[in-house]
């Protein structure tokens, strides 16, 4: 009875006092979802800005990073970053336009003429603009990562030209842009998450995927599919998106404080890009993989006319505006 009692009235000192000192200090605490494992440039660039924002806010706001696909897939973490359930998340811009169609323009086959005009037009009024344009449909766009080119690869044979894509099941993000960018070329998209193409190429229910080197490699594709074709048909940037929700519980101030972080993380992560990309290349090639190089990509290019034409005024206005930035 006595020793109950003591419990009691301790148990009622805590509940009285613990609170107030619990909440003075308790830190904010975000979740970042990632789909790639612990060591991938990206998720590294993730580690990078937490860091940033933990040290900024002298600790107030804690970013716990989530990688490898913890969280889910990319499409429905992304619904979840929508209706508030994650905080923030790192994703491919293609799954995101499937929200934001405006992000098309972003993806579009053979746009950039290079990293650092992707990298001017990213950084520019309009990658500014576009990443503002997310606001509406319940998002916050924080800031963009390095993604590298995209890249077809399949386990049945070698492509050296357009043509002998035709009939192949190649496997692409859940993006209409994407599906449509696979049937230009003569094959036939199928969408599936990522976390499920490994299998679906050792099981044959696709032929073959696309992506950059680090994905290739961190897969395990080139394994299963080794025939790899370097005709960079996208410059897809990954991108930084924060949930409106519980993000705009945050004072301005510490909303500002995070966009900055993230832009201020990025120099970091093509570092870590750059490094990760020629680890492997290198580790595909000694796994035996067949890369082949496109010496000319006009054949390749000019079947992606009508897909251009397809699009909406804003993304082809868009369009215009980025094959402008010089
Ligand atoms: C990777 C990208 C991922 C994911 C993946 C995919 O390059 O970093 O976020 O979108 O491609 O193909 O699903």
């Amino acid at each position: 009875m006595k020793i109950r009692k003591v419990a009691l009235i301790a148990l009622i000192i805590m509940a009285v006092t613990l609170p107030l000192s619990v909440f003075a200090q308790k830190p904010v605490v975000l979740r970042l979802a990632e789909t790639h494992p612990q060591d991938y440039p990206t998720t590294r660039g993730d580690y990078e800005f937490a860091r940033l924002v933990k040290e900024r806010s002298n600790g107030r706001i804690v970013i716990e990073v989530y990688p490898g696909s913890q969280l889910g897939q990319e499409k429905a973490v992304i619904e979840q970053v929508q209706f508030g359930a994650i905080d923030i998340t790192r994703v491919s811009v293609s799954p995101v336009a499937a929200f934001v169609p405006k992000l098309n323009a972003f993806q579009m086959p053979y746009l950039y003429r290079d990293a650092d005009h992707m990298w001017k037009v990213l950084n520019g009024d309009i990658g500014k603009a576009l990443l503002a344009s997310l606001e509406p449909f319940g998002f916050i766009g924080l800031g963009w990562f390095e993604g590298g080119s995209r890249n077809f690869y399949n386990s049945k044979r070698e492509i050296k030209t357009p043509a002998d894509l035709k009939g192949l099941k190649i496997r692409v993000q859940e993006s209409e842009l994407m599906m449509g960018l696979v049937s230009a070329f003569g094959a036939n998209p199928t969408p599936m998450a990522f976390g499920e193409v490994y299998s679906g190429l050792q099981t044959g229910v696709i032929d073959g995927a696309e992506n950059n080197w680090p994905s290739y490699f961190s897969t395990s594709h080139y394994e299963v599919a080794k025939y790899f074709t370097l005709d960079e048909h996208t410059r897809v940037p990954e991108i930084i998106v924060g949930s409106k929700i519980s993000l705009g519980r945050l004072s301005k101030a510490d909303q500002e404080l995070i966009r900055q972080a993230a832009r201020d993380a990025v120099e970091f992560q093509k570092k870590e890009w750059a490094k990760y990309e020629q680890l492997s290349i290198d580790k595909v090639k000694a796994g035996g993989s067949q890369i082949t190089y496109v010496a000319d990509k006009a054949p390749w290019i000019a079947l992606m006319a009508p897909l251009y034409a397809k699009q909406s005024k804003e993304v082809q206005d868009l369009v215009k505006q980025i094959q402008a930035v010089k």
